[in-house]
């Protein structure tokens, strides 16, 4: 596959199964000869992501806030430029062997003075010797828009299509002139392609996934991708966790892991199973991480373990922060109300904060207009939640769970937002 750059990336708000999943994948396709691929990380790496590549030795992926295709990206290859100090008359034959109608002039120091054309220079009446004199001497075309390295081709694009010109200079932030855009580049599909791992959904994506064909993804969760107008490649299961998926691939192309690549699969896997304990665990999973703890030398609880003892977002984050890592919003019943979920394995951490955590859930309920929201503080180690409820009292009174030390609800065995807690709330709206 020959594209410039080959994206392997999960959902925003990243966690450890979507990031290593992104590069495990990555590594996949290169074993089996695909060029330029790179896995992302949409944001900032998290401590636990951090930890695991630590621990194997391996250099995270990078970090890109988004993938917005920017002018630098499309600059026609082919273009050449003119230098300023040379004479006029060489000026013109690179001008005539391009094929082009105008060319851009540049300063020894790289600075962008202007365009060479024909039509400008008929204002003038050369002599003989005019076509001695520095090209940067003669009038040249500077009425042109001139595009900045680092715009978005979707904010510049209806413009140069409208533009008279054929031929857009590109600077940087210093005005030295990087190259030049044809037109028709502005048609093209962008050099680049994307393979999304643990969501389909281009809302959940890293910003500017729109502007890029995806050819691949490999999923654990529901489908909601948009039609395609070519075939893809589309790997999906209903398991525990996306990087379960990327390990039966690479037994799929008859491959191994290596035994760090192996590390990263699992700790992908233990940490979106909750060690097993997610009630989205599957037989599957359990198959796939023993394989795994044999190829990797370690094991799936001293992953675990090890992820865990990073420091959480309770102990690294204000509790707005917090309570906003991960936090999802519902209306239903004509109920507005919003359950966020953080994992700590430490609760005195989180009865220590309980004052400023209510405190933070009053200040959104308020600025949201929610009729209720939640905190579920869930310990994976242990299989067991705690609650944090604020407001509509019908709610709070209807729901299943007994009501333990710190006016908190006690959840044993809730570990799932989506599959456990919700289904409750729910049920509890009248
Ligand atoms: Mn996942």
């Amino acid at each position: 596959m020959d594209f410039r750059k080959i994206y392997v990336c999960g959902h925003r708000n990243p966690d450890c199964d979507t990031i290593m999943s992104a590069y495990a994948l990555a590594d996949l396709r290169r074993r089996t000869g695909w060029q330029n691929v790179e896995a992302l990380c949409p944001g900032r790496l998290p401590p636990r992501a951090r930890w695991v590549f630590d621990r194997f030795g391996l250099q995270p992926p990078v970090s890109r806030a988004d993938v917005y295709v920017r002018v630098r990206d499309i600059i026609s290859p082919d273009v050449p430029s003119l230098p300023a100090d040379r004479p006029l008359i060489d000026a013109l034959r690179a001008l005539e062997a391009s094929g082009e109608s105008s060319l851009p002039v540049a300063a020894a120091d790289g600075t962008f003075l202007g365009m060479l054309s024909p039509a400008k220079l008929l204002t003038l009446f050369i002599a003989k010797d005019d076509l001695s004199m520095p090209t940067g001497n003669a009038p040249l075309q500077r009425d042109i828009p001139i595009l900045q390295s680092d715009d978005r081709v979707h904010d510049v694009k209806a413009m140069a299509i409208r533009n008279a010109h054929n031929h857009f200079p590109v600077v940087d932030g210093h005005g030295r002139l990087l190259g030049t855009i044809l037109k028709r580049a502005f048609a093209e599909t962008p050099p680049f392609r994307m393979i999304l791992v643990d969501h389909n959904e281009t809302a959940q994506g890293i910003p500017g996934v729109d502007e890029i064909p995806v050819i691949e993804v490999v999923d654990h969760h529901r489908v909601s991708f948009a039609p395609t107008t070519e075939p893809i490649r589309y790997t999906a299961d209903v398991v525990g966790s996306t990087c379960t998926i990327v390990s039966r691939m690479f037994r799929g192309a008859g491959l191994r892991p290596s035994k760090q690549i192996a590390g990263v699969l699992l700790a992908g896997l233990v940490s979106d199973t909750l060690l097993f304990l997610s009630p989205t665990t599957t037989e599957t999973d359990r198959t796939i991480a023993s394989w795994l703890e044999r190829l990797s030398g370690t094991t799936a609880k001293e992953l675990m373990d090890g992820m865990m003892s990073v420091g959480s977002a309770l102990t690294s984050l204000s509790p707005a922060q917090a309570v906003d890592s991960d936090r999802k919003s519902y209306t239903e019943s004509g109920y507005k109300f919003s359950l966020a979920q953080l994992e700590e394995a430490n609760f005195h951490i989180f009865h220590r904060q309980l004052d400023a955590l209510g405190a933070e859930l009053d200040r959104v309920r308020t600025a949201e207009g929610l009729d209720f929201i939640a905190l579920l503080v869930t310990d994976p180690l242990r299989g067991h939640s705690e609650l944090l409820f604020r407001g509509a009292e019908t709610v709070r009174r209807a729901l299943p769970w007994r009501i333990g030390a710190h006016g908190l609800f006690d959840l044993p065995g809730v570990l799932s937002r989506k599959k456990q807690l919700l289904p409750e709330v729910l049920s509890c709206l009248p």
